[in-house]
């Protein structure tokens, strides 16, 4: 196996979303959603990793793995957990949060919406009622002229296809539609607005505070679709869904242009709206024939016959390759920033994350030396957390949490990723430690 060297200046760190770790907010959509038993094994978001309490011992966490970034999210409900009343209390845990971050030299990458929102914003049709932009925007003020003196750097929506997806299309998250195609492209087109206006706010909020140096973009999640066999209607059928699923939007939110069926042309005016491009990459998706060629969403992964080892805990192909596929692509039409703003996998033993890191770092070694200029990794995930409908059976974290003390535990894999994030590299002396 060979060694991976990393330049210097790339830096490495993980990622977590609010609802996923926090515990304790009453006022998000998806504590109504577990109060309606809709999590697996009836699980609820209430307690989560109670990250909430436990912030300067995940930090404290996060340095002994030598992280140099981390992403984290807002949880709107709990700025504005009543339309229009701002808690003061959740503004000032985000202002502690943020300077102790920064205090142990953890520089953040604020995520504003990461599938969740306030249940009131819920209750008024979210994303696709078009006031959702203004309250959006409202929200977006709040944050950045609380925070903005402390942060430079956001991410405005993570993974907006994959929300509108589960959201409208598979009725995985609230308000749980099925096969509700007009409501997917509302929110999209909602989703897409938002962040344009935010890109432009954020920027004109710092500016005015004196700062130089925001930078704004988005996380989309980028599935590597392949045909399997050589089917003309497959062949279709994946292109179409990777322009609704992807082009749609990165059209949209890099370059600030609605295309069909979402509307024509530019509403905020030609430009690019996006300071780097983040990457959520977790899998391939194979398409098959026996597809329902004509079905433009629907349950595209196809699980083939993998053996057990390629598999991640989900049923998920581990195909780091698509890594440097999907990078590759957005990288050469777009040519900004890449930050791996996501990667990971679900593996409650922990027998295979270390190898699934290295490997996906290998490809970013190969995007970097074939001239993509891929800045940032971060792991998906800090800690182990609710992983959404799904509960908390998946455990993502470099660290293991146990769910009845809370107590953390960093695992085997994350001490591995702690030495990588500090020397920028896997020497032969790690591959035979580790793997
Ligand atoms: O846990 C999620 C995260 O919230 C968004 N991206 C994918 C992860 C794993 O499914």
């Amino acid at each position: 196996m060979k060694a991976v060297k990393l330049p210097e200046d790339f830096l490495l760190g993980s990622a977590t979303a609010a609802t996923q770790i926090e515990g304790g907010d009453k006022f998000s959509n998806w504590y109504q959603w577990s109060l309606e038993g809709k999590i697996a094994n009836n699980e609820s978001s209430i307690i989560a990793a109670d990250h909430y309490n436990r912030v300067e011992e995940d930090i404290a966490l996060m340095k002994e793995m030598n992280h140099e970034i981390y992403r984290m999210s807002i949880e709107w409900s709990r700025i504005e957990p009543k339309e229009g009343v701002w808690a003061q209390e959740g503004i000032e845990h985000y202002q502690n949060e943020i300077t102790s971050l920064v205090e142990a030299g953890i520089k953040p990458l604020i995520t504003l919406h990461h599938f969740s929102h306030p249940q009131w914003f819920e209750e008024k049709g979210q994303w696709t009622n078009n006031q959702s932009v203004s309250y959006f925007k409202r929200f977006t003020k709040k944050v950045v002229s609380s925070l903005g003196h402390l942060v430079n750097e956001y991410c405005t929506i993570n993974e907006p296809n994959v929300f509108a997806m589960d959201s409208f299309i598979d009725g995985k998250y609230p308000p749980g539609k099925n096969d509700d195609i007009s409501s997917y492209f509302k929110a999209s087109k909602n989703l897409i607005l938002a962040h344009l206006e935010a890109y432009r706010m954020i920027h004109s909020i710092r500016k005015r505070m004196g700062y130089q140096d925001t930078q704004v973009g988005i996380a989309i999640h980028l599935a590597y679709f392949e045909v399997s066999g050589n089917k003309l209607l497959t062949e279709f059928s994946k292109k179409l869904m990777d322009y609704s699923f992807h082009q749609m939007f990165l059209r949209g939110m890099i370059e600030g242009r609605l295309s069909f069926p979402l509307g024509r042309g530019y509403p905020l005016g030609e430009g690019i709206y996006c300071d780097f491009i983040g990457v959520n990459y977790y899998s391939r998706h194979l398409m098959h024939s026996s597809n329902n060629p004509a079905m433009l969403f629907g349950e595209v992964r196809v699980e083939e016959a993998l053996a057990e080892d390629k598999l991640n805990d989900l049923g998920w192909e581990i195909y780091p390759q698509g890594l440097y596929k999907v990078a590759k692509k957005v990288y050469d039409k777009y040519k900004l920033p890449i930050y791996i703003t996501e990667n990971g996998i679900p593996d409650a033993k922990d027998t295979k994350r270390v190898k699934f890191i290295y490997e996906h770092l290998q490809e970013i070694e190969k995007l970097l030396s074939h001239g993509v200029d891929i800045r940032r990794y971060y792991y998906w995930s800090l800690l182990d957390n609710l992983e959404w409908n799904d509960g908390y059976a998946p455990r993502f974290g470099l660290i293991e949490v146990n769910y009845h003390s809370l107590e953390r535990t960093i695992r085997k894999s994350g001490r591995f990723y702690g030495e990588i994030c500090k020397s920028k590299e896997v020497t032969k002396e790690m591959i035979e430690k580790y793997l």
